[in-house]
């Protein structure tokens, strides 16, 4: 088999594609381990060969790694924000050509899970819409055991090897000395760190998209990110990627509405998501995979153990073969969404780990924090943990909060203690049993990146020019927001360097919304070269023609029109919407017909930012109240502002002007009836934009 590694490097020495090495000046300056051992690359975990899999010998990534993952007690170091649901996996199509593991060959077989969305840098009590990465666990309790693809919404990492991760995390969270900000990017040492990582270019590119702000946790995708094998019963291996595609489409906020959602609703989408599995409108994924043979991945023009590439769906078409759905709410939040622990390395026989040096550190990582978090080696059989689609056995015994009573003596193998009647124990399966891959290894000891990981800069032009021209202006203007809050001007002047190599343009229109000079052009390891345009990496245009999932506010006063609310309210439902009333008063107002019509919310505690679309269905006296009221003013100013389409009545129109609000396609007079409104519901008003906003 042809593998990457066993090219020489071009130079001659081991490579090292993020070219890093700070070399310290002093012996005090210099890193050592926990013990004293100077340390001399603090880039690399230490391969077996170039691409080859990390070795356990290094002390000095386990030691880093195993420090960092008992940083924190209790909460998750990263990822401590979470929400979660049971559901089931239903497989649609059979992978048998290519895998053993059941959960990918039964079809019909509904599988149960536990599914975990998270924000990575905020703590646990932290709000839900920063702009951030969003966790996508899942736990498949499997006929052969859990299963856990522990993935993201966004497809790439920012770092290639595992080492890096303590180092990332670090600059992302609050800064150590201060203490903020909480659950933010957009700070020196996170953009310090990033900047002197190129690797890191092509994330940041979908972090600061509009993906880094989804609307809700019902209308992310979800990726593997690391590339995976599958082992058919031959122990065949392809290598595979794993999607999950929301059936709601894929949909964003705006960040000036992320940022007032953060102060209306810290809980928006763990809200969102709890209440509508409650109502019975239950979220679902399609499951999709990439597979390619060896010889494919070697033919594409970038390492696919390399967690920062993408394998764009135009040249490796993504299989549904299966769907998720969530249909209920955990019982528990602490005993379910806190104590559930994903490990990358939970995977049935059939499914199998890449040497991916990213994915190889998490292999070690994800158990060894459980150890922190939940304080002992029987974290597995706390509920949600426990194997619930086979049984669990093997011959380890005692340790803090055992729960299992184990009778007999046979804590040990071989034995032959059935041969004198007693319980001999479980034994190995060599059949149906976890099988590793026979991926075969040589090569030198050594601490580097390969080669084939040194382009940085090219997946991150794919990315920013694939994306249409209002999220290509999102994108810029993210990095301005982000780069506005960077106080040291060196960083800021790195980051445009990089930028160059990603597109000019954007290099140039963040350089003018910061007000700053185009620095010179920060050398690129590898020159980026120009990749085939890929449309599925946009968002825009990525969800359905309909409002399903999505919730309108109807806006009341005393004396309005309760057959038209009436309208409004069935023309939403009716598209799959949840429709909220929104009164002055949380008793709610007397109609135009005398009777009472109850709010579900009042005025100043539930903002027009919670929803998608609204409606001012308002009477003459009651409109000229609400234009002494702010918080009127600002429902209809930012529903304006956020491209939401506002449906009104001729007397809401005082606070329309008032609120600065313009005539376009998406402020309907409710005269002309409720479908045109819901019609101008089902989109954001994009042209609006460059009235609205300054955008980069
Ligand atoms: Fe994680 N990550 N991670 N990560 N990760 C954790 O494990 C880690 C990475 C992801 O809802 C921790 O149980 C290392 C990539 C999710 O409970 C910890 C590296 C991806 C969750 C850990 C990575 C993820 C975690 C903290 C670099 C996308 C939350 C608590 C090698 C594929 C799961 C825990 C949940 C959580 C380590 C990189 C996803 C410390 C060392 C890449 C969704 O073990």
């Amino acid at each position: 088999m042809a593998r990457k590694d066993d090219a020489p490097s071009s130079t001659g020495k081991p490579g090292n594609g993020g070219e890093l090495h700070q070399t310290a000046s002093a012996p005090d300056a210099r890193i050592t381990t926990n013990h004293g051992v100077p340390v001399s690359d603090n880039q690399n975990s230490l391969k077996g060969g170039r691409r080859g899999p990390t070795l356990l010998e290094d002390f000095v990534l386990r030691e880093k790694i195993q420090h960092f993952d008992h940083e924190r007690i209790p909460e998750r170091i990263v990822h401590a924000r979470g929400s979660a649901a049971h559901g089931f996996f239903e497989l649609t199509h059979s992978l048998a050509k290519h895998t053993r593991a059941k959960v990918l060959t039964e079809v019909g077989q509904k599988t149960e899970v536990f599914v975990r969305f998270s924000t990575v840098a905020g703590g646990a009590g932290s709000v839900d819409t920063p702009r951030d990465v969003r966790g996508f666990a899942v736990k498949f309790y499997t006929k052969e055991g859990n299963w856990d693809l522990v993935g993201n919404n966004i497809p790439v990492f920012f770092i290639q090897d595992a080492i890096k991760f303590p180092d990332l995390i670090h600059s992302v969270k609050m800064e150590a000395d201060r203490g903020y900000p909480q659950a933010a990017s957009a700070h020196d040492t996170f953009w310090d760190f990033v900047s002197l990582m190129p690797e890191a270019t092509h994330m940041i590119m979908w972090a600061m998209s509009d993906r880094g702000i989804p609307r809700s946790l019902r209308m992310m995708e979800g990726f593997g990110v690391n590339t995976f094998r599958l082992l058919n019963e031959k122990d065949e291996a392809v290598l595979v990627k794993f999607h999950w595609r929301p059936k709601l489409g894929l949909q964003s906020t705006c960040w000036d509405e992320a940022v007032k959602i953060a102060g209306a609703d810290p809980d928006y989408h763990r809200r969102d998501l709890h209440e509508a599995i409650a109502a019975g409108d239950f979220p679902e994924w399609e499951f999709g995979v990439q597979v390619l043979t060896q010889d494919e991945a070697d033919a594409l023009p970038f390492d696919i153990l390399d967690a920062t590439k993408v394998i764009p769906e135009e040249m490796v078409p993504i299989q549904i073969v299966g769907r998720l759905v969530l249909d209920r709410n955990p019982d528990n939040f602490f005993a379910e969404t806190e104590q559930v622990a994903f490990l990358p390395t939970n995977m049935p026989p059939g499914i199998d780990v890449s040497e991916d040096p990213l994915l190889q550190g998490r292999l070690f990582s994800y158990q060894d924090t459980q150890l922190s978090r939940l304080g002992t080696v029987n974290f597995h059989q706390i509920p949600i943990n426990r194997a619930k689609g086979c049984p669990f056995q093997n011959l380890q015994r005692d340790g803090h909060m055992q729960t299992q009573v184990f009778q007999g003596r046979a804590n040990y193998e071989p034995n032959s203690l059935a041969e004198a009647g007693e319980e001999g124990g479980p034994r190995e399966d060599p059949q149906g049993g976890f099988r590793s891959f026979a991926l075969p290894l040589e090569g030198t000891k050594v601490r580097l990146r390969a080669e084939s990981f040194a382009d940085h800069y090219s997946q991150a032009r794919l990315f920013f020019r694939s994306q249409s021209a209002p999220e290509q202006a999102h994108l810029a203007s993210a990095i301005v927001f982000e780069l506005s809050k960077v106080s040291l001007e060196h960083i800021r002047t790195r980051v445009l360097g990089n930028l160059r190599n990603v597109d000019e343009d954007l290099a140039r229109r963040v350089a003018e919304g910061l007000g700053m000079d185009l620095p010179k052009k920060t050398a690129a390891a590898v020159e980026p070269t120009d990749m085939a345009l890929s449309p599925g990496l946009r968002l825009i245009g990525k969800y359905p023609d309909s409002l399903k999932g999505r919730a309108v506010g109807i806006l009341v006063t005393d004396g309005a029109d309760g057959a038209l609310v009436e309208a409004v309210r069935a023309a939403a439902v009716g598209e799959g919407a949840t429709v909220q009333i929104v009164a002055p008063k949380v008793g709610g107002v007397t109609l135009k017909n005398g009777k009472r019509l109850k709010a579900d919310g009042q005025l100043a505690g539930t903002p027009s930012v919670i929803f998608d679309a609204v409606a001012l269905v308002l009477s003459k006296e009651g409109c000229a109240m609400l234009l002494n009221d702010g918080a009127a003013v600002d429902f209809a100013k930012n529903a304006f502002g956020h491209l939401k389409a506002i449906g009104f009545t001729a007397d809401a129109q005082p606070l329309l002007d008032k609120a600065g609000v313009e005539a376009d396609a998406g402020i309907v007079d409710l005269k002309g009836g409720a479908p045109a409104f819901v019609a101008a519901a089902r989109t954001r008003q994009w042209d609006r934009e460059p009235k609205v906003r300054l955008l980069a």
